[in-house]
């Protein structure tokens, strides 16, 4: 590698972009590919206590002059992301697969949808409307707009490295919010290479930060700081609850998105081959690493058979391989300590009694990587820790079921509710999942996971808490409402 401009050996190092300055930290963190653990994917540079504070105060003096921006100002800025993030998909989303390990399919497809949300917001800045009324007094009239909250502090997990990123980023600013965002710090990549674009773009200076660094250090910074009005996080049920108690307790608002144990429903009159599909998308696709996934396979017992038989077969069919290659259906998992959760995991379960019918085993490649055989397990009752606590990687249980009323009980009876899926040909079942599935996301012959960008995402119970994300309705979390009375 070559002598960078920092004197430094290991090739360029990725800076932090603070106040509209690319800058260096004390320590240097490796950014390195799971599906081969000795490929360093690049160097990136560690924010600290001090940085995370200067992006803080970067971004609070420059929230007047941002919020008073004109709309079109703002909709240009995020028009022209979303532009390059589709122009430039390929290559994003290969540095994405890389640093994550989903599949380049997946990647590109993640890259593209961030585009897509960063053109939708370019749209709403120009949509922000109010309500006008008359007063109950006469000769008074009332308005009710929405201004931008301040400051907003955006955490986010390495499952999704650019599109969660893009759903928090671009609704903050075309609101005329600032930003101070937290990547994972396993993912710093593709959070890079978006700050780089955004670096580019016409903002400010100040109104768009990025610190990476440890959630220890860096996110307690921002959840701590009574100048960040507001913080979005998505990650996991135990740092979102600690989290929001610290940022509610100053004052300010927050927004959470964690985990899920979501149900896909099978039942008798499902269309076998579409039902062996949506459950292996849901399951196993994107390596089980989606708080969308569906976890627990929840199947009514004249269909159970049939159905167990050929998701067998299906998720032995699935190429498990370096995420780049042209045929691998499953990446590796991200990295040694969610592999390891995923077998330890699948012990609990045996141990409980369930049996292991598929997969569960470390794979060998070409390169040495986190790979890990897709697992079914079946004989699973709902009150093992299996079907109880979230795994976050390709492993499912199978719930054998009397009928749908059964099926409806178990799918109910977790402390989440993101999503919740059926695969059936009734209408009159549909209708009534619909309306009964304790979800913030119900899925009738579609899988659990991959969501569309124009509609509310979010969960309910123990999955999310404050307002929904994405589409129309992130606007309640990037504004405040303001009520003004007018005499003329
Ligand atoms: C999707 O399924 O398309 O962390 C998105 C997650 C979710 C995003 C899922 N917040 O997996």
């Amino acid at each position: 590698m070559v002598q960078d401009k920092d004197g430094d050996s290991r090739g360029e190092v990725h800076r932090n972009w603070i106040g509209g300055q690319w800058v260096k930290g004390p320590e240097v963190i490796a950014n390195i590919n799971p599906s081969n653990v000795a490929e360093v994917v690049g160097w990136y540079a560690k924010a600290d206590q001090a940085a995370a504070q200067a992006a803080i105060d970067a971004a609070a003096g420059a929230f007047a002059a941002w919020a008073g921006t004109s709309p079109q100002l703002r909709a240009d800025v995020l028009d022209r992301v979303g532009t390059e993030l589709l122009a430039r998909r390929e290559a994003l989303g290969t540095l994405l697969s890389r640093e994550e390990g989903k599949t380049l399919g997946e990647g590109i497809g993640e890259v593209t949808r961030a585009g897509q949300i960063f053109k939708f917001f370019a749209g709403e800045a120009l949509r922000n409307e109010g309500d006008l009324l008359d007063s109950i007094r006469p000769g008074v009239r009332v308005e009710v707009t929405r201004e931008p909250v301040g400051v907003i502090g955006v955490i986010t997990p390495w499952n999704f490295p650019i599109a969660i990123p893009a759903w928090k980023i671009a609704p903050a600013l075309a609101f005329g919010n600032c930003v101070v965002f937290k990547p994972a710090e396993l993912v710093p990549g593709s959070a890079w290479a978006l700050t780089e674009i955004l670096s580019r773009s016409g903002l400010p200076e100040g109104v768009f930060n990025l610190v990476m660094g440890a959630g220890s250090v860096v996110g307690e910074a921002i959840v701590a700081s009574p100048r960040v009005d507001a913080v979005s996080f998505t990650g996991s049920v135990e740092r979102g609850r600690a989290l929001a108690q610290s940022v509610v307790a100053r004052g300010g608002k927050v927004q959470l998105e964690m985990g899920g144990k979501n149900a896909q429903v099978i039942v008798d009159d499902a269309d076998l081959p579409r039902a062996v599909e949506i459950t292996a998308q849901s399951a196993f696709f994107s390596t089980g690493q989606r708080c969308t996934a569906a976890s627990r396979i929840i199947v009514t017992q004249g269909i159970y058979e049939r159905f167990v038989g050929a998701l067998v077969e299906r998720v032995a069919a699935l190429r498990v391989d370096d995420a780049l290659k042209p045929n691998t259906d499953i990446g590796p998992v991200v990295d040694m300590r969610q592999l390891q959760q995923d077998l330890d995991y699948l012990d609990i379960a045996q141990r409980e009694g369930a049996r292991l019918v598929i997969g569960g085993q470390r794979l060998r490649r070409e390169a040495e990587g986190f790979y890990l055989a897709p697992a079914l397990v079946v004989d699973s009752a709902p009150q093992m820790r299996v079907n109880k606590e979230e795994i976050f990687g390709p492993v499912a249980s199978v719930i054998r079921v009397a009928d749908y009323e059964e099926a409806l009980a178990v799918t109910n009876d977790t402390v989440f509710g993101l999503t919740a899926g059926i695969a059936t040909t009734s209408l009159r079942l549909a209708e009534h999942f619909k309306r009964h599935a304790q979800a913030g996301m119900v899925m009738v012959n579609v899988p659990t996971a991959g969501v569309d960008y124009h509609v509310p995402f979010g969960g309910r119970k123990g999955s999310s808490f404050g307002p929904r994300e994405q589409g129309r309705y992130a606007r309640e979390f990037y504004t405040t409402v303001k009520t003004s009375y007018v005499a003329a």
